[in-house]
């Protein structure tokens, strides 16, 4: 089976194939349009993405839509954790706006929510989230985006080795529930297994 992954950024492609691969998966990139994420949800961005995706390449499509959520920010930045500031800024002004809160008011969450659409018009959606804390400082060099100021246990995301991520982390868990969904799918939908895209 080869689906084309639907995203733009190289944090998640490495993810993504990570997460994909173990499943039988061959996960490709193609030269696809980043659609203008217009949706009010993760989930209808999501859909937005792997639709656009299919479209242009005629393989299933996988994207996914995801984002940080801070209790102290009401939630945000949420769907708009990609733009809500400059690239290489996000998590120093992440880190500012906490500047004196304490640990027990630093609670956040990642949300990734996925979506496959299939040529045919099928599509398959599984959300994963993770929960911990925003950290004091930015520690750790691995992972990618906010990784490095998110932390569980007293350890960053940006710390942890790339199987320990994928076993804690909002897309690791939305990606297990996904492949459950795609089993029964693909069990319904035999042909759909012989799908090489040629
Ligand atoms: P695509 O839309 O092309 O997939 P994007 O980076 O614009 O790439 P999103 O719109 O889903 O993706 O934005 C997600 C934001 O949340 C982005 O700033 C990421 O760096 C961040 N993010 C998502 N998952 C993360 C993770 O596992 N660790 C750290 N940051 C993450």
């Amino acid at each position: 089976m080869k689906f084309v992954i639907a995203t733009h950024n190289p944090g998640k492609v490495v993810e993504f194939k990570r997460l994909l691969e173990p499943m039988g998966i061959e996960a490709v990139m193609a030269d696809i349009s980043e659609p203008e994420e217009t949706g009010t949800s993760f989930e209808e961005n999501a859909y937005i993405k792997a639709a656009a995706a299919c479209r242009e390449t005629g393989l299933p499509a996988v994207a996914d839509d995801s984002g940080l959520c801070v209790d102290y920010l009401n939630g945000g930045p949420g769907i708009y954790s990609a733009r809500f500031a400059q690239p290489g800024k996000r998590r120093l002004t992440v880190l500012e706006k906490l500047q004196g809160v304490p640990k027990e008011q630093r609670g956040a969450h990642f949300v990734s929510a996925v979506c496959c659409v299939f040529p045919n018009g099928d599509r398959i959606d599984a959300v994963g989230k993770c929960f911990g804390t925003i950290a004091f400082e930015s520690r750790g060099e691995n992972g990618f985006g906010y990784d490095s100021i998110f932390e569980q246990d007293g350890v960053t995301f940006g710390e942890l080795p790339s199987a320990e991520k994928d076993a804690r982390s909002h897309r690791g868990h939305a990606f297990a529930a996904f492949e459950e969904k795609l089993r029964g799918y693909l069990a319904t939908h035999p042909a759909d297994q012989k799908n090489t895209g040629d």
